[in-house]
């Protein structure tokens, strides 16, 4: 029987699994919206601004191995959205953008709000799908899902022009392609095993690869671990993926985050084989192409990602896989180690003592605001086996991945190529996704109010985030690159920040407002905070300027101008 677009599509989505979309409405697409709150059969939730919406649907993303699912509208939606799809693209994070369009009568006269789609958003999608005709609407869906989740994760745009939604087809729904999990060729694992058994130092990169197997069989951890242990390797996570490997387990060979300490990087370089295990190496992670150098790496390297395009795009690699890593990680553990692997203990343990030396809970006093550290550290003291991280970007990450003793079974979700304004509207989708659970989200100044109004989601959908807001009244990490970069110039000025009461701001939205402006307070404002668990919480933390990052900091007269 002929039935609507909006139907199609609807029942298209429920065949995908899509239980929960996030959208600002637009008039654009309102077909669509009606008839999802009519059918009612997922949430729709309704965000205050479009890069939130995006932000949510790339953690559900994460969160569910799934192309997580936004609507925006035409024009101003979708550009006010780019900034999510800027994420989705380079954190390889699997995301469906729904997209309104004009009429398709009035296609290419720069209608109200008219966008050129594949032309716009080319450099930041996988695909970007015009659905002109109402018979290619559900196959279009199946396409977008089946190319976001496939290979390099990553976001594909669905264009959908306003008056489509009413029109009738016979079309069937189209059923979601089976999930294609490429595992490694034997030639290629026996030369790994090979590589394994000659090297003396190895280091093993974990990273968002594995982050996405770890979300479809959560067995990863065990065989990670097994692995580590019986092959005697060291585990070093990348650049915001730091739950994959337990910061005390004794393999743990330091993080492999954005500016590794000269103390660690330098060990690290001492390395004889690097294997990239599920990490698609970056910019950050590669230290800006210096470990390993680009394109020819000063080591061998060992690229394991689930698609062929990526490996060799930038580093040449002595061994590409295209597999899936948990699919190599099972291959190696079908073999005994190599019988020399524990010759490599003094190797594993020299790097775990220094990543131990580096987490140690220790930090100097600050005289023009609380030191984050101790925010932070009394946070990890509360945090749950399960309890969910995320950050905005900015400097006051680092004080969260030095001093937060990541664990498996815990979650982690930020903007891994830096977007400020991710760090709530992440919080707020892990919170609904993970109800029950503990949901904290540390954000500075800068973006808590570029997207801190998110928290108006959590109280309107009843779920109970806390923001760590570190009040250092300045685009810290931009007062830090200039001075770098410029230290004869005066920089505070171009990056100082005038702001409001955070937690009377909070109060407004209904959440609960906690300030903490002296090291005296922290260890009652964050006991607090966790004891609330039914609406949001803000913590407003007077911070040091100073202490720029968990790792310097200025001195007051390189500051002033
Ligand atoms: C959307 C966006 N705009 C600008 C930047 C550049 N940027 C990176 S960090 C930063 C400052 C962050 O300031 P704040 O949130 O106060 O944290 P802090 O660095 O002070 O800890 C800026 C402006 C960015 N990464 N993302």
């Amino acid at each position: 029987m002929p039935q609507s677009v909006a139907r199609l599509l609807v029942e298209s989505l429920e065949a995908h699994d899509v239980d929960q979309v996030y959208c600002v409405p637009g008039e654009s697409y309102i077909g669509l919206t009606s008839t999802m709150v009519e059918k009612n059969s997922m949430r729709v939730v309704v965000c205050r601004h479009e890069a939130g919406a995006g932000f949510m649907a790339a953690a559900d993303g994460r969160l569910r191995n799934r192309a997580g699912v936004c609507m925006v509208s035409r024009g101003p939606g979708l550009s006010n959205g780019i900034v999510a799809l800027h994420t989705a693209y380079h954190d390889a994070t699997p995301l469906v953008m729904l997209i309104g369009q004009v009429e398709r009568k009035d296609f290419g006269r720069l209608a109200l709000q008219e966008q050129n789609y594949s032309v716009l958003l080319s450099d930041i999608t996988k695909l970007v799908i015009e659905v002109n005709e109402p018979e290619m609407a559900s196959e279009a869906l199946a396409r977008a899902f089946h190319v976001a989740e496939s290979g390099t994760p990553g976001p594909v745009a669905v264009i959908l022009p306003e008056d489509i939604f009413d029109d009738e087809t016979d079309a069937p729904v189209d059923q979601p392609r089976p999930a294609v999990i490429p595992g490694p060729r034997t030639a290629d694992m026996a030369k790994l095993k090979e590589m394994l058994a000659k090297s003396e130092r190895p280091l093993v990169l974990v990273g968002g690869g594995l982050m996405a197997d770890a979300i479809r069989d959560p067995a990863v951890y065990e065989d990670l671990n097994t692995l580590a242990e019986t092959w005697t390797l060291p585990i070093s996570p990348t650049h915001r993926r730091p739950m994959l490997f337990s910061a005390d387990h004794p393999n743990y060979g330091g993080y492999m985050g954005i500016r590794v300490p000269p103390a660690l990087i330098n060990e690290m370089k001492k390395a004889d084989l690097m294997i990239a295990l599920g990490e698609r190496m970056t910019d950050t992670v590669s230290q800006s192409y210096s470990f390993p150098t680009a394109p020819q790496p000063q080591l061998p390297l060992v690229h394991i990602w689930p698609d062929a395009n990526e490996v060799g795009r930038v580093f040449r690699p002595d061994l590409g896989i295209a597999a899936s890593p948990h699919e190599v990680i099972k291959a190696l553990l079908a073999d005994a180690p190599p019988a020399n692997a524990k010759a490599r203990q003094g190797w594993v343990d020299g790097l775990n003592k220094i990543h131990r030396d580096l987490l140690a809970k220790e930090w100097d006093p600050t005289t023009d605001g609380v030191n984050f550290a101790a925010i932070v550290c009394e946070v990890d003291k509360h945090l749950a086996p399960d309890a969910t991280v995320t950050s905005d970007a900015g400097n006051f990450g680092s004080f969260v991945h030095r001093y937060i003793g990541f664990k498996q079974g815990q979650m982690f979700l930020a903007s891994v190529v830096g977007a400020m304004g991710s760090g709530m509207p992440m919080a707020v989708a892990a919170a609904m996704r993970r109800p029950g659970t503990q949901v904290v989200c540390f954000i500075g100044d800068g973006g808590a109010l570029m997207m801190g109004n998110e928290i108006a989601t959590a109280v309107q959908y009843g779920v109970a985030p806390i923001m760590i807001i570190s009040d250092n009244s300045m685009y810290g990490t931009i007062g830090m690159h200039s001075y770098v970069r410029y230290p004869d110039r005066p920089f505070m000025d171009g990056t100082r920040l005038t702001n409001p009461d955070f937690a009377a701001w909070a109060r407004t939205f209904g959440a609960e407002g906690i300030t903490i402006a002296d090291e005296s307070e922290v260890a009652d404002g964050i006991a607090k905070a966790f004891a609330v668990k039914t609406r949001p919480v803000v913590v407003h933390c007077k911070t040091s300027a100073l202490q720029m990052s968990a790792w310097r900091r200025y001195e007051l007269a390189d500051a002033l101008p």
